[in-house]
């Protein structure tokens, strides 16, 4: 018998916001080898041991691949048509008859690193027609979003610390050795960590837990959870008092200095100190150092968005950047000027509309809207309670918010008595099963792949598109085409409309919004010419290739023929460099003054609720989250290669609150919260602050009617079992993860759940 020939293809990895890219061999429809890709202009080989799990990702057997319908308890594979069929049968009825906030939408993490949806979900919200938008983003960095895009105009303009030329970084509640990285894409951050110390630099990290990062870094300082605010306060009061202020040139396009400088003053170093648990000397010491260095930068992530003060802490990270002159230059942090799809590449630079916010509200808990969503920790309540727009129908799309999401209980409840409910994902998960339709899309490696957001925040300007590994087989439906025929579905066009003519009108109508806008190199271009230059293109290729070509880089449709398009990309399969992030002020800003605003009115307000945090006494015992380096939130415990070895899902504790409690290693322990008890064995390490205990995200699996055989071995806890939705950064309504109150016992000596 003949052997097929084998196939190498180039491929980013799309499984974290590094980017790196992969060289995998193929031959026929399996996966021979995975390895980096020693050619890739970003990451020049480097992946971490989760790459390799995409060869088992896309031959495991759990994952679903045709249609499903639930009939009770029992599933049964349908064909593409009556799936559809039946969503239409369904679903419409009880829009006609409640109305379109019946229907809410959850989208969840992989959504990002997926081209394809990144494009095509808009037309879905749009064809929806529902305010019940909810996402990953507000159990994440929702609250970075919004800190910027008060301050600089958009949602996206987020400052990207320049690690490759800092001297001197402060990283709070970030573990990048072991996330690899977020809100901040550059791939091999352990060697981008270990350079930075190679030239002289220094790191510091705030952290509760002394992280892997923690352990490479210079100094490391434990922080009591959610407290983060008034420390980076007391590093910007301490700039004012002690003279430290060097904006440099970017002084004329500040609004609010003298207002910030009034707000800081309560938090001294020695107000703020008990409650970090940080000595007043070393924040001082931190700001004077980021005042000298020639270089420094300030950086915050997870650990300090999902927490109370998470907007507040997020704006102060640039604050500081900005008084010690630090941002949009080399080696502090800059914006990222991407090929593709920002918003603050378009039309006249300089000045916009700003962000829009609170043009809705969530019905129950008057939460208001950010970038039209409304906080995931609102979706449980939207469902319960009766009332004119109560959430009857939900569609997820590649989320698991029982998983994710605070008050797990509750909200499986919730789900428990929906309508309806269509889950376009690849298992059948603690959320899925809860869909009376599955919607699978075609596997991982029979996409093309462009990182449209992440290039809008990567340490280097670069674009890389990767085409399809493998091709399609029978039955296969892309996920771009699932969402359009949803579209259709939801517009009124019915189960039966042609996603192709959808597409042309998602096109026609990007199109039509660029050519009509002010600055942009495409204004007053026609719209029908524009789309012949497109063809025969389709789908997300289309799209990419029109953001690329009218893009800053790109060709203008002829305007610069040597520029940037989709045809240039896919005669370069390594990615093309564009070169280090530059300095874009003032023609990054879109905010309506034209400056950057460093006391947003929102932000002020929100410093009272501050203030009382300041007198408020240290509770007792506390829980964090972590993650480790074999897993992606919720979604790969079901591979063997991610999960084998000892336990992961264990209770982190301090030797001495573990001496205090009566735990030993191993023992079971019982933690509870307001809203829930999980019960799991003990680690006791004293890398973890005294008064701190940590369970990781992403377990609790082997549930009823779950289908993910590994995953039930390995089942762990669900964390999000204890935190608690009632507790949210009040101003962007981002989930408070982290610094959730418990009590810890041992399971033998059972004290009842502490009601507050
Ligand atoms: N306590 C606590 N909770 C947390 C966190 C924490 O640190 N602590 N972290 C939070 C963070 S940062 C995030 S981003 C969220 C993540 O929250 P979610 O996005 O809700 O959860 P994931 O675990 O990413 O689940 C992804 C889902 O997508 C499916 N999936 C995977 N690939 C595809 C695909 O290609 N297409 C489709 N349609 N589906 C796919 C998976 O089967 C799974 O159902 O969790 C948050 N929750
Ligand atoms: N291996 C792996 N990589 C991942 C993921 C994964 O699940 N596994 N998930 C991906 C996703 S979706 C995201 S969003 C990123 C997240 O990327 P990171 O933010 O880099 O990763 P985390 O591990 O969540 O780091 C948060 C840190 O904050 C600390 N912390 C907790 N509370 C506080 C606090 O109040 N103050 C301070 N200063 N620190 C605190 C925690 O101890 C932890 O070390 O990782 C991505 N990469
Ligand atoms: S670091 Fe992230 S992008 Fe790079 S190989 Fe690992 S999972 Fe993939
Ligand atoms: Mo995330």
């Amino acid at each position: 018998m003949a052997m097929t020939a084998t196939k190498t293809s180039y491929r980013t990895c799309p499984l974290c916001e590094a980017t790196c890219g992969l060289e995998i061999v193929t031959q026929g429809r399996e996966i021979m080898t995975i390895k980096g890709d020693a050619q890739d202009i970003f990451s020049q080989g480097y992946i971490c041991p989760k790459a390799y799990s995409l060869k088992e990702l896309h031959e495991d057997p759990d994952i679903i691949r045709q249609p499903m319908v639930r009939y009770g308890e029992e599933w049964r594979i349908v064909s593409w048509d009556e799936a559809f069929a039946h969503i239409e049968q369904h679903l419409m009825p009880l829009l006609q008859r409640y109305g379109r906030n019946a229907l809410a939408m959850y989208a969840g993490n992989p959504n990002v690193h997926s081209l394809a949806n990144q494009l095509f979900i808009p037309t879905l919200i749009h064809a929806a027609g529902t305010q019940q938008l909810f996402s990953a983003s507000s159990v994440d960095q929702l609250p970075k979003q919004v800190s910027s895009g008060l301050m600089f105009g958009t949602s996206l303009s987020v400052a990207i610390p320049d690690i490759d030329h800092t001297d001197y970084l402060l990283l709070l509640g970030a573990n990048p050795l072991v996330s690899n990285g977020s809100l901040m894409t550059a791939p091999d951050m352990r060697g981008r960590v270990r350079r930075l110390l190679q030239r002289g630099g220094k790191i510091v990290v705030i952290d509760p837990y002394r992280t892997r990062t923690a352990q490479e870094a210079s100094e490391h300082y434990a922080i009591r959870p959610g407290t983060d605010a008034l420390l980076l306060f007391a590093i910007v009061q301490t700039l004012f008092a002690e003279n430290l202020l060097a904006p440099g040139c970017l002084g004329e396009y500040l609004n609010g200095l003298e207002q910030l400088r009034e707000l800081a003053q309560p938090f001294t170093a020695e107000q703020v100190a008990p409650r970090c648990g940080i000595a007043a000397e070393t924040i001082r010491t931190l700001a004077r150092e980021l005042a000298a260095a020639p270089r420094a930068v300030v950086y915050g992530r997870m650990g300090t968005c999902t927490q109370e003060f998470g907007t507040l802490a997020s704006w102060l990270v640039d604050v500081i950047n900005i008084l010690t002159g630090n941002l949009d230059r080399a080696g502090g942090a800059l914006f990222p000027k991407a090929a593709a799809g920002a918003r603050n590449t378009s039309g006249v630079g300089g000045r916009g509309r700003g962000i829009g916010y609170g043009r809705w509200k969530s019905r129950v808990r008057g939460l208001p809207e950010f970038f039209g969503e409304l906080p995931s920790s609102c979706l449980a309540e939207e469902i319960e309670t009766a009332g004119d727009g109560q959430v009857r129908a939900l569609i997820t799309i590649a989320g698991n918010p029982v998983l994710s999401t605070p008050n797990s209980s509750r909200l499986q409840a919730a789900l428990g008595t929906l309508e309806y409910m269509v889950s376009v994902d690849i298992y059948l998960n603690e959320t899925t099963r809860f869909a009376n339709v599955i919607l699978p899309p075609a596997p991982i490696l029979t996409r093309s792949h462009y990182d449209i957001t992440f290039y809008q925040l990567a340490t280097r300007n670069i674009a890389h598109y990767s085409p399809p590994v493998l091709a399609h087989e029978e039955g296969m439906v892309d996920e771009w085409v699932i969402l359009l025929r949803l579209a259709g579905i939801l517009s009124g066009q019915g189960a039966q409309v042609d996603p192709a003519l959808l597409d042309d009108m998602a096109m026609t109508t990007l199109i039509k919004r660029e050519v009509t806008t002010p600055g942009s190199r495409l204004a007053g271009h026609n719209v029908k010419e524009l789309l012949a230059m497109l063809q025969p293109r389709t789908g997300p290729e289309r799209v990419l290739d029109f953001l690329l070509r009218s893009g800053p880089y790109g060709d203008g449709f002829g305007a610069q023929p040597d520029g940037l398009s989709l045809t240039m990309l896919e005669q370069h399969p390594h990615g093309i460099d564009l070169g280090p992030l530059q300095p874009r002020i003032p023609e990054v800003l879109r905010t309506p003054s034209g400056k950057i605003e460093l006391a947003p009115p929102l932000l002020v307000a929100d410093v009272a609720r501050l203030q009382v945090a300041l007198e408020r006494p240290a509770e007792g015992l506390v829980l964090i989250g972590r993650r480790d380096l074999r897993t992606n939130n919720s979604w790969m415990h079901n591979l063997h290669v991610l999960t084998k070895g000892k336990e992961r899902c264990t209770l982190h504790v301090h030797p001495d609150d573990a001496a205090r409690l009566q735990l030993c290693e191993g023992t079971i322990a019982q933690v509870s919260s307001r809203v829930g008890t999980v019960t799991l064995p003990v680690e006791i390490t004293d890398a973890i602050m005294p008064g701190v205990v940590s369970i990781p995200h992403g377990w609790g699996h082997g549930l009823l009617g779950t289908r993910m055989h590994i995953a039930s071995e390995h089942a762990g806890v669900n964390i999000n079992l204890l935190t608690d939705e009632t507790q949210y950064d009040m101003l962007s309504g981002n989930a408070v993860l982290n610094g959730i109150a418990v009590t810890v016992t041992t399971r033998d000596i059972v004290s009842p759940p502490t009601v507050a």
